[in-house]
């Protein structure tokens, strides 16, 4: 059955400074999902407290958001048949240390030990959070 879907793909700061940015878009062209649009910029903390708004509350929130501010990051919107899970099994599990190796998280990023988890991209998690996700980073889509 057709479910062609959109997702949203966050190259974090750590991605960029390490030079990943071509390997993760390599991966999802190789995959065959289609680049919808692309750009490099630096998030404000408004639009990172939005876009993590599922974890306000948590320990790790403010820390997360820092980061996410250290650093221009790459954001995408990915197209494809059920890309937002498919995505997810690119990227791996939230933890770097036990994700998948042959994945994108178990294979360019690690533990640093620091205060929040630096794991190299975003996918969002379901269709709504895809749907939100997008329209807060591209509204002109
Ligand atoms: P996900 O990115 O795999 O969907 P989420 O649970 O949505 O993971 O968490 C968002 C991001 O917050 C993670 O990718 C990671 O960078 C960071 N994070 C999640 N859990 C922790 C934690 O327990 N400590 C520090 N950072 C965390
Ligand atoms: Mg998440």
């Amino acid at each position: 059955m057709s479910d062609v879907q959109r997702t949203l793909v966050l190259v974090k700061p750590d991605g960029v400074a390490r030079g990943h940015v071509g390997e993760v878009l390599r991966r999802i062209e190789a995959k065959g999902y289609t680049l919808v649009a692309l750009e490099l910029r630096e998030a404000d903390e408004a639009l990172l407290a939005e876009h993590y708004a599922e974890h306000a509350g948590k320990p790790f929130v403010q820390p997360l958001i820092d980061f996410m501010r250290s650093g221009p990051v790459v954001a995408a919107v990915v197209e494809g048949q059920r890309v937002i899970e498919g995505f997810r099994s690119l990227a791996g599990t939230t933890d770097p240390t036990t994700a998948a190796p042959g994945t994108i998280r178990g294979d360019l990023a690690r533990d640093w030990g620091r205060k929040v988890i630096e794991n190299v991209v975003h996918g969002s998690d379901s269709p709504e959070s895809a749907a939100r996700e997008i329209a807060l980073w591209f509204p002109a889509l």
